[in-house]
């Protein structure tokens, strides 16, 4: 039947594991991973949007769809912050709902929806495709069409509604073969401009980003970068594209930018832009390039032709997939004579010295992040979702690139709280040998914290997590301090004991209040071989990597706001 064929295509794709919380809708489904329960398996999660959130991140580390299988109604619905995690971050993934049976359609039939109205291109940001599956026969066809759309062009999730009937109707449907993206190159034309363009520059810099790339391709754009000797900075929560230990990484384009940094971008003469999309994180607010023309030349490589020229109208736009991006850039020939080697050595000593920290007492972020790095193995993953606490993680952590050790830093540039918690379970599932480290806040981390339950269950091993306690929705507070100095309104949180918590679920657990406290507790998370959850207590004046909420109430007060 159907159902079992489903399961089939996905084993034809390469699929292993498979993320979800069952329903009634897709018993058909169960029942075929079952039949197939030696090659795949069914990860059944606590909440669809843990289970969409475990799917994404294990899109972002394999480069494949990941598959979260959900009922339909609520279950769909509590689905969708994958969907747009997944739409943001540019990252395969594919989302499989049961539905209701064909002959109670358009009755709103129990749980029923439309899922093609709900998650449709037409939301902007949920979903690159969305169909109803309604022949037993067709499923192979639409299978492949959604693999192939998830990853071709600019990735992203791709949902698909399977009717009850449907799937428990016999066929003889076979699956399609696995499916690789098409690959996509400019005309050999359009790159000798841009090499010409940025030949001619005096002040260049490069930011790379996005989802697609691979570590062959990466490997190839150091050497473009080492060829030419140009600065590199990577995009927002794409700080893994570019080696942050290379002598010409200038630091990550993202939310707290090195004001250096951003200062070196408005000052450049020509912008290459690789892979990212020129987004509101990556421009500090449409700022650092105008829209829509920007004052520095613009080369903008993108793999989706629909978002060249989206924003920024670019001097030259190339679409090329980004697994193939680093190849092009190191064919082509550097000038002879490069006028800004400068430039480039200053751009990372001003990394290097965002790098330094002012002591904070009691509990020292900058000095736990990097005793965290210094303690965990060098393939580490680091996880995040949202909030100020993650400033921390994405200023001080060295991401390696993707060439070393596949993706290290799984965060959400959707912003979406609760992520980077089950991001961190997927990771220690799928990639047992590796540790894993997730860093949230306390309100990021009880978002999604019962998937505690999934990594117990799934046997999760070096999965480390550092709650962030400051007894508050910091970053909103932060904003309201700024705009309302002294009037704190919805963004306090009493807390429950984090660690007691964690060891109810089976985990080991410590409590942490001071700087020196944390590295022989982390020590034995790294060493332990089981999950380990870590709750730092700490002010909530320590609000940024760069001020104090008190710092940040006297100027809004002073500006007389
Ligand atoms: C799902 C979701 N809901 C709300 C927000 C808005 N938001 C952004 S940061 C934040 C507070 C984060 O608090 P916490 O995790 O405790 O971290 P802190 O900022 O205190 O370090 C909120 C509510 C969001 N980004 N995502």
């Amino acid at each position: 039947m159907a159902g079992h064929i489903l399961v089939e295509c996905l084993l034809a794709q390469g699929v292993d594991t498979v993320f979800g919380v069952p329903g009634e809708s897709y018993l058909a489904v169960l029942d075929g991973l079952y039949e197939h329960r030696d090659r795949i398996r069914f990860v059944a999660c606590r909440h669809e949007g843990g289970a969409a959130f475990m799917a994404e991140a294990h899109g972002k580390l394999t480069g494949r769809p990941g598959v979260c299988m959900v009922t339909r109604g609520p279950g769909a619905t509590n689905a969708s912050i994958g969907l747009h995690t997944a739409f943001q971050d540019s990252t395969p993934l594919i989302l499989l709902v049961g539905q209701v049976a064909s002959d109670q359609r358009d009755r709103e039939a129990f749980q029923e929806m439309d899922y093609r109205h709900m998650f449709g291109p037409g939301t902007l940001g949920l979903a690159k495709w969305v169909a109803e599956v309604h022949s037993a026969e067709r499923l192979p066809e639409y299978m492949a069409r959604a693999y192939r759309t998830a990853m071709q062009g600019r990735p992203g999730p791709v949902v698909l509604a399977l009717p009850e009937d449907m799937l428990t109707t016999p066929t003889t449907a076979s699956p399609c073969p696995r499916v690789e993206p098409a690959q996509v190159w400019p005309a050999p034309q359009e790159l000798q401009r841009a090499r010409d363009l940025l030949a001619a520059a005096q002040r260049p810099l490069v930011i790379v980003g996005g989802g697609g790339w691979t570590g062959e391709s990466t490997r190839a754009l150091q050497q473009f970068a080492e060829a030419w000797h140009l600065p590199v900075g990577c995009g927002f929560r794409f700080q893994d594209t570019f080696d942050n230990a290379h002598p010409l990484y200038a630091g990550d384009v993202g939310i707290s930018i090195n004001p250096k940094l951003a200062q070196r971008i408005r000052q450049a003469d020509c912008i290459l832009a690789v892979g990212v999309r020129l987004g509101e994180m990556t421009t500090s607010g449409y700022t650092l390039l105008e829209v829509p023309r920007p004052s520095q030349r613009l080369i903008h490589l993108h793999a989706g032709a629909e978002e060249l020229g989206r924003v920024y109208q670019a001097d030259i736009s190339l679409q090329a997939s980004l697994a193939q991006a680093g190849h092009l850039l190191a064919s082509l020939a550097p000038p002879a004579v490069l006028p800004w080697k400068d430039w480039t050595e200053q751009a990372h000593a001003d990394y290097l010295g965002n790098l330094l920290a002012e002591e904070r007492n009691p509990m020292d972020l900058a000095a736990v992040i990097k005793t965290m790095q210094r303690l965990a193995p060098a393939d580490t993953v680091f996880t995040n979702g949202a909030g100020n606490a993650i400033g921390w993680l994405n200023r001080y952590v060295r991401y390696p690139a993707l060439h070393h050790h596949g993706r290290t830093q799984l965060g959400c540039t959707s912003g979406a709280m609760g992520y980077g918690f089950p991001a961190a379970v997927a990771a220690a599932l799928v990639q047992p040998h590796r540790t894993v480290v997730n860093v949230a806040g306390d309100g990021d981390f009880l978002m999604t914290g019962q998937e505690m339950a999934t990594a117990k269950a799934e046997g999760a091993r070096q999965l480390i997590c550092v709650v962030v306690d400051n007894g508050s929705y910091g970053t909103i507070r932060m904003h309201q301090e700024r705009e309302y100095p002294g009037r704190v309104s919805g963004s306090e949180l009493k807390n429950p004991d984090f660690a007691a918590m964690a060891r109810a679920f089976g985990w080991r657990a410590s409590t942490v209040s001071t700087t020196a406290e944390f590295e022989p507790e982390f020590s034995q998370a790294v060493a332990a071989g089981e999950p380990w959850l870590i709750h730092l207590k700490l002010p909530v004046d320590v609000i940024t990597t760069r001020t104090t909420l008190q710092a940040i109430r006297q100027s809004a007060l002073a500006a007389g706001r």
